[in-house]
């Protein structure tokens, strides 16, 4: 078969629903784009440890400590299951980590936030979690098996994540005055940088038309969006909460909320490097993954050695 006809059995295979296996053959461009958003997907994931880890020091109970303590380690977890998946087409976790250092993988840009009270440990587990929810539902779908299978398990795991964080929102909520305030606060540093996390409107996706057409997305950044914000909306006034938008109201004819619009030049800034903690962030991850240099040598060559002692035997 020529590449045209590679082209169309491949299109053939994702419309009918089936998931490409690391060996099938696929576009080139569809291994590209693949391995650019699960590497990134992982990266957030990574990234993402970093805020949250800010407080479990602090964090106000041994309760909440240890709840806290295993949720950034799922996302630790989250993150090697996505760096497998994208090893699976080709590419090593070196080179991975190398394109996060150099800034040519982007993670999401919502990580470049600061923590600044217990609250916004509540506000990233409902918010966050819960956008990251949305759209990883939609990619448990995603045409790439590895992709596909590594979701499920992440979604489970995000619910309960989001749950946590709507818990202690809820208890702030129903505290004093002053948590009740800081919970608020939270909530109006939180709102629009979570709305990013879907990335750019559909007009100005440069990725988008073609990845559906792949399936690798199933949804598009704005469907996602109002899909959070719809199911977002009632849970802030079950607790008490107000969103900070004033263009937000239900739309009757359309059966959605409407929304007012996304800060799209601070938005540009936090992806590219100019978010208010985006250099601590990479420096932090920089001097964790050079310390533990001697941890992966040792590893390998214990695996080394275990492979020529199998050798030996048989
Ligand atoms: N931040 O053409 P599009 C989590 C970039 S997991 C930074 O629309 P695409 C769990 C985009 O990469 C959160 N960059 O791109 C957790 C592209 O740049 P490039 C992560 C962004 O890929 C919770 C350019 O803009 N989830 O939070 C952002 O079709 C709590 C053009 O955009 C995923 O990664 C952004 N927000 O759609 C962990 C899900 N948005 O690559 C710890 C998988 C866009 O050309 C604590 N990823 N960009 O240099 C996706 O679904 C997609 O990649 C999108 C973007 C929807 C993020």
């Amino acid at each position: 078969m020529d590449e045209s006809d590679l082209n169309d059995a491949f299109q053939a295979r994702i419309d009918a629903e089936e998931k490409i296996e690391p060996g099938d053959w696929m576009p080139a461009r569809y291994r590209q784009q693949l391995i650019r958003q699960i590497s990134q997907h992982a990266h957030s994931e990574i990234i993402g440890m970093q805020p949250e880890g800010n407080w479990i020091t602090r964090a106000p109970t041994l309760n909440r400590k240890c709840i806290l303590l295993a949720k950034v380690q799922d996302e630790g977890g989250h993150g090697l299951y996505l760096y497998s998946s994208a090893e699976t087409l080709g590419i090593s976790r070196d080179e991975m980590v190398a394109a996060l250092h150099t800034g040519a993988a982007k993670y999401a840009s919502i990580f470049n936030y600061p923590t600044l009270t217990w609250a916004d440990v509540g506000a990233i587990g409902w918010l966050v979690d819960g956008a990251a929810i949305v759209n990883q539902v939609s990619l448990q779908r995603t045409s790439y098996g590895p992709y596909a299978r590594a979701m499920v398990r992440i979604c489970k795991e995000e619910s309960f994540h989001q749950r946590q964080g709507y818990h202690i929102m809820m208890v702030l909520a129903a505290g004093s005055v002053e948590q009740k305030q800081m919970a608020q606060d939270a909530v109006n540093r939180f709102w629009w940088p979570s709305l990013m996390m879907f990335g750019p409107h559909d007009a100005d996706s440069a990725h988008s038309a073609q990845n559906m057409v792949w399936k690798i997305k199933r949804q598009t950044n704005d469907e996602l969006r109002q899909k959070f914000v719809d199911q977002t909306v009632q849970q802030a006034e079950a607790i008490g909460l107000t969103l900070p938008d004033p263009d937000l109201k239900w739309n009757e004819a359309r059966g959605r909320y409407d929304f007012g619009e996304i800060d799209w030049d601070e938005f540009q800034r936090s992806m590219t490097g100019g978010g208010p903690c985006s250099r601590q962030r990479l420096a932090h991850h920089r001097e964790a993954h050079a310390e533990g240099e001697w941890v992966r040598e040792a590893s390998q060559a214990w695996a080394k050695k275990q492979k020529q002692r199998k050798e030996a035997v048989s």
